[in-house]
């Protein structure tokens, strides 16, 4: 098991965009598990490659009571949606801080499992809301990015602050 530096916005390696995941071998398997051991250690519902200042299309989520249903999407694509809906989001890069962002309410993603192979799935409520900001990590953005420059402003200054204690 290995833990992985997450990366503190705003550092701007968070605003680089990932590349698809071409090679499906051990590595992969072996960066998927450390994503894996990252998340739970941190507390965190969900971790893309990006965070970890790997630029990889890569997300590890799990939103399930007992955290032991970890799910693992490579090289995802958004497929459809519908709907919308509000949820206080926070993120391990942007700690101490929940904010209300809009969603999709409901989506459906293709994407590939860590052997490459070709998965749908269809997803509403905290698993659409976790796709959708683990994706987002994938091309550079971070969910304050949807808030007000101040609030934005706001935030980077008070993490700067925890940063340096
Ligand atoms: C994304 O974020 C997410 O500030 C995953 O002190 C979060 O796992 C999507 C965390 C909420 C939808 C709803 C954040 C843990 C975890 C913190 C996370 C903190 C401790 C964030
Ligand atoms: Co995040």
């Amino acid at each position: 098991m290995a833990l992985l530096k997450v990366l503190k916005y705003p550092d701007p390696r968070l605003h680089k965009v990932a590349e698809r995941v071409e090679d499906f071998d051990a590595a992969l398997i072996k960066f998927v598990d450390d994503m894996k051991d990252t998340m739970y250690d941190q507390k965190g519902i969900g971790l893309a490659a990006t965070q970890v200042d790997v630029h990889k299309r890569i997300i590890v989520i799990d939103v399930s009571e007992d955290k032991n249903e970890a799910i693992t999407l490579i090289n995802p694509t958004l497929m459809q949606f519908s709907g919308d809906q509000q949820y206080d989001e926070g993120c391990l890069s942007v700690p101490g801080f929940f904010e209300t962002i809009n969603r999709h309410e409901n989506i459906k993603i293709q994407y590939q499992d860590i052997e490459g192979n070709l998965k749908e799935l269809t997803a509403n409520g905290l698993l659409s809301v976790c796709i959708q900001h683990e994706m987002d990590h994938l091309v550079g953005k971070v969910f304050v990015e949807y808030l007000s420059q101040l609030k934005q402003q706001r935030i980077k200054k008070k993490i700067q602050k925890l940063l340096k204690n």
